[in-house]
């Protein structure tokens, strides 16, 4: 009986997590930064998720910035930033490169979505 009952609210659990993820209540994204590009080129959320990113450079110093949220970080190769924020505005975001890195440094952007 004591079995059953203890199964029965590691049940409840299982399914209020599951709620928990489907709600998106935190989206995790890791980023590589390189020479010329993001990868992944582009994130896609829902309005109010809150939002993880965990940003690297693979190669030179890189920044990454998102003005309309207040994001411009600077990414040093071999150093990992971590940034959280929530999605509170609808759009469609360009992330981009804020240090100079080199000739395609201009075209060094991604694409922030906001559902
Ligand atoms: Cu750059």
């Amino acid at each position: 009986m004591r079995f059953a009952l203890i199964f029965a609210i590691f049940l409840i659990s299982c399914q209020w997590n599951a709620e928990q993820a489907q709600n998106g209540d935190v989206k995790e994204f890791r980023i590589t930064a390189r020479q010329f590009s993001f990868t992944p080129g582009e994130i896609e959320v829902k309005k109010g998720d809150t939002v993880r990113l965990i940003i690297t450079s693979a190669d030179v110093p890189h920044g990454f910035a998102i003005p309309e949220y207040g994001i411009n970080e600077v990414l040093m190769p071999g150093e990992i930033v971590s940034v959280e924020f929530i999605a509170d505005k609808e759009g469609t975001f360009t992330a981009y490169c804020s240090i100079y890195c080199g000739t395609g440094h201009s075209e060094m952007e991604s694409r922030f979505i906001v559902n």
